[in-house]
C-alpha cells in the first residue's frame, strides 16, 4: 500500500549515468539505464505513483529539472524527488540551493557505495538537504528507495 496514491515520483540521474552497463560492471553493475527506468516503473506501478525518470549530463538542466518537481511539491503532488546526481553529488552547491530552494523530498542515491571509494565521494553536497540518504544496492537501491517514499 501507499499513502501517496497518485503522486509522482521524480527519478532524477547525473552525468555520465547514460553509460551504465556499458562499462566499470564490477562497480555499477551490468544494468543500463533502460533497465533502471523499467525497474522503476514497476515499483511506481506497484504502488500506484506516476513516475518521471530523467537523465542529464548537463548541471544546469538538472537544475531547472528539480525547480519542475518544487513545483509539483507546491501543488501537493510530489511523492519524492530521488536523485543520483553522479559526480555533481561531490561538486554541485547549484543543485544544493535548488533542493533547499524547493523544500522537495530528497533521497539522494547511489548505487555504489561511495564512502568505500575514494575520498573525494565521502563528502555530498546534497547530503544536508536529503531527508535520506541510499548508497551501496547497485540498481536495486532505485526500488528501495521507491518502495520507502510510498510510505512517506
Ligand atoms: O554510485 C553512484 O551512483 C555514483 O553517483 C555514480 C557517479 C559517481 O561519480 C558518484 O561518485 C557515485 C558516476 C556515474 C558514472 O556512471 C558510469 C556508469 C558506467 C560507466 C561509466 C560511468
Amino acid at each position: 500500500m501507499t499513502s501517496n496514491p497518485g503522486k509522482t515520483v521524480f527519478v532524477l540521474n547525473g552525468p555520465n549515468l547514460n553509460l551504465l552497463g556499458t562499462r566499470e560492471p564490477q562497480i555499477y553493475g551490468a544494468h543500463t539505464l533502460a533497465d533502471v527506468q523499467e525497474l522503476c516503473r514497476t515499483a511506481c506501478q506497484r504502488h500506484s505513483l506516476q513516475l518521471v525518470f530523467r537523465q542529464s549530463n548537463h548541471e544546469g538542466e538538472l537544475v531547472d529539472w528539480v525547480h519542475e518537481a518544487g513545483r509539483l511539491h507546491a501543488q501537493q503532488q510530489l511523492a519524492a524527488l530521488i536523485f543520483n546526481a553522479g559526480a555533481y553529488t561531490h561538486t554541485s552547491v547549484a543543485l544544493l540551493d535548488a533542493v533547499k530552494g524547493t523544500g522537495v523530498p530528497l533521497v539522494e542515491l547511489h548505487i555504489s557505495n561511495v564512502h568505500a571509494r575514494e575520498a573525494f565521494r565521502h563528502h555530498s553536497y546534497l547530503s544536508a538537504a536529503a531527508r535520506a540518504v541510499l548508497c551501496g544496492f547497485g540498481v536495486q537501491g532505485y526500488q528501495l528507495a521507491i518502495d520507502a517514499v510510498a510510505q512517506w
